[in-house]
């Protein structure tokens, strides 16, 4: 079996994380480095590379992913004003290779991004 990715060792319990939110198909926890006051990782159970992996039978689980952060950001308080963010490939910063959505909130983000 492949080795697992740093979020499913996080998913298995077998590295700390502070979990936010879980389901069958997802979970979420904060961000070891955030940007943002509120900075939430959401991240499927099916391992998903990248967006470039993305497969149309999965359309259903990325919009699930987004109506998490939409709970989310209304749970943590900054549901007037949040941010999501896929990073694809290493040009757009994205560091570990298992598909999540960024959850940032709780300051004013500007636009564009670095
Ligand atoms: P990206 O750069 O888009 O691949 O985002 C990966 C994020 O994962 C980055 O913002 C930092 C976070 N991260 C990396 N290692 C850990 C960890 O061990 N625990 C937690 N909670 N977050 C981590």
């Amino acid at each position: 079996m492949a080795e697992k990715t740093l979020f499913q060792k996080i998913e298995a319990g077998e590295m700390e994380a502070d979990i936010v939110y879980e389901d069958e198909q997802c979970f979420a926890f904060r961000d070891i480095n955030p940007q943002a006051p509120v900075h939430i990782l959401i991240v499927p159970r099916k391992l998903i590379r990248d967006l470039n992996d993305l497969e149309a039978s999965d359309e259903p689980l990325v919009g699930h992913l987004f109506t998490g952060a939409q709970k989310l950001a209304a749970d943590e308080g900054v549901g007037k004003g949040y941010r999501t963010v896929f990073n694809c490939g290493a040009d757009a910063g994205q560091s570990v290779d298992h598909l999540h959505l960024h959850l940032l909130g709780g300051r004013k983000l500007d636009w564009p991004p670095g």
